[in-house]
């Protein structure tokens, strides 16, 4: 307030009064979108419809504040978790991650939460959503065979992560006991045309990762945050492959993100996407154009994006040997008509020579120099050594069976273009070869590398070509390689 000193003092008033509203609205910003409807009266009721991963319940726009009941079960139970592994999970409704749930900010949640009588073990429930004492995990802590019920209002907008919070937590955690609450937004969120929940978290398991049979949880390995498996949505491949999530270029995502952990930060990312926004954290900041977001061990993020070519998108922890290694990804197939003035796919490739190169020469640790007199070898000798020198030199690009690749690779079986040569290919290997050729009426124009070996090993390889892919009853000796590579 002391520049305000300088104004005269009819203005002070006035100019006192523009930094008191500007404080005001400043505060009121601050306070986040705790509305003030949000403690409204509240009008009838309806049952949550709760769903698995990746379904999400349907929008719920706008309404009045209302009492949703939700009724959830915790059930102990053995599924797959990776293919031939399997784990006893402790899931909410059966699955892992649990199941979804989708109320609106201001509305009285009535939740009821049922510990079924086959299971070994007492739980409860902590919903980041909840205002209130341990989020509610005090009030809801039962053994099985019993049922629970508290209810809290549903103060702040968000997406929140849910777990169990019953002692030991971590191996509660770490067992399956995570899913997602969402508030959405007293006036609801923008309609798309696809919305999923997916799900990251870790599992630590007795065995190594891909060891077959049951496996128990272990607690040095989670004590070491040194997960066997980290996936999405429960196991392996949950929603990757046949059971990818589905959508049609032109279309709008949504994706409902949340991390179980137990320990683990995920750096989430859509390979071949750019998030459109972010609701960073799952609460009301939004970013836009963004790579990859962080979600937080029991936290959430919600991310949109357009699909605007077709292809099938990986859903990943850029920590990546979690996603290739340990099962962090899902995937959305997206179909639907190439868009090439955004995405064109391979437009050609082509032989990369830059000014001044000629052949390379694959160098295989000695410098090619002709063999020592050394006595001369029978056909049998000569086959058996071209055929280890082949599969070292040149099965990578003729393949095995001398097949070739078709237009990039000419073939050595029933060659033309060999067997017109005087020396049996000799040159080719030794020089290398580009330009265009016609190889059985197919034409290559592509670079062969000059191949660093001995007129020995030549003479093996080109005696196992010959005998092996052109039919031929041929021995070539060193000192025929010797002559050849003297012109
Ligand atoms: C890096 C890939 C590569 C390797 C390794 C390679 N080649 Fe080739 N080879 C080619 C290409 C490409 C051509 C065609 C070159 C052109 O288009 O002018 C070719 C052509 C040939 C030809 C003539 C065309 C035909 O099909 O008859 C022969 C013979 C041949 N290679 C033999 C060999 C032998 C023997 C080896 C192993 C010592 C070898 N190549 C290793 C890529 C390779
Ligand atoms: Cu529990």
């Amino acid at each position: 307030m002391k520049n305000l000193s300088y104004f005269p003092s009819a203005l002070r008033n006035f100019a006192g009064l523009l930094v008191l509203i500007f404080l005001a609205a400043a505060c009121r910003q601050e306070q986040s979108n705790q509305g003030d409807a949000t403690l409204g009266a509240v009008e009838g009721e309806v049952t949550a419809q709760l769903t698995d991963a990746p379904e999400v319940p349907p929008h719920i726009g706008l309404r009045h504040n209302t009492k949703v009941i939700v009724q959830l079960e915790v059930i102990e139970k053995t599924m797959r978790l990776s293919d031939g592994v399997d784990y006893t999970f402790w899931t909410f409704g059966g699955k892992v991650p649990g199941k979804f749930i989708r109320v609106r900010q201001g509305d009285l949640v009535e939740f009821h939460l049922h510990n079924h009588p086959d299971n070994m073990l007492p739980h409860n429930i902590d919903l980041h959503a909840v205002t209130g004492p341990g989020g509610g995990a005090e009030a809801s802590l039962i053994a099985p065979g019993k049922s629970t019920q508290f209810s809290f209002r549903a103060l702040n907008q968000g997406l929140y992560v849910y777990h169990c919070a019953t002692a030991p937590v971590g191996m509660h955690i770490a067992n399956g006991m995570y899913g997602l609450i969402l508030v959405e937004p007293l006036e609801g969120l923008p309609p798309v045309d696809h919305e999923f929940y997916v799900m990251q978290s870790e599992f630590y398991t007795s065995g190594k990762n891909g060891e077959k049979g049951h496996q128990d949880f272990d607690m040095q390995k989670a004590l070491d945050e040194n997960p066997a498996y980290v996936v999405m949505n429960g196991s392996v491949g949950a929603n990757a492959g046949a059971n990818a999530m589905t959508v049609k270029v032109g279309e709008t995502v949504r994706l409902f993100l949340g991390n179980g952990g137990p320990n683990l930060v995920s750096s989430f990312h859509v390979i071949g996407e750019i998030f459109d926004k972010v609701w960073v954290e799952g609460g009301s900041l939004i970013n836009t154009d963004v790579q990859t977001t962080l979600i937080p061990a029991g936290g959430s993020a919600i991310a949109e994006f357009k699909c605007e070519v077709p292809g099938t998108l990986h859903l990943v922890d850029h920590s990546i040997f979690r996603a290739f290694n340990k099962g962090a990804l899902a995937q959305i197939k997206v179909t639907g008509e190439d868009n090439h003035d955004i995405y064109s796919g391979k437009q050609k490739e082509e032989v990369y020579l830059p000014e001044g190169a000629s052949i390379q020469t694959i160098n295989s640790g000695k410098s090619a120099k002709p063999a020592e007199i050394i006595p001369e070898k029978s056909t049998e000798e000569r086959m058996a050594a071209g055929k280890t020198l082949y599969s070292h030199n040149c099965m990578a690009c003729h393949m095995e069976q001398g097949t070739g690749i078709a237009g990039t690779f000419p073939p050595l079986v029933n060659s033309d273009f060999l067997l017109a040569r005087k020396d049996k290919g000799a040159g080719i290997v030794l020089h290398g070869l580009q330009g265009e050729i016609t190889v059985n009426g197919v034409k290559y124009n592509n670079i062969m590398p000059a191949v660093s070996l001995n007129d020995d090993e030549v003479a093996s390889i080109l005696t196992f070509v010959h005998n092996q892919f052109n039919r031929q009853n041929t021995l070539i000796k060193a000192s025929d390689v010797g002559q050849w590579r003297e012109k």
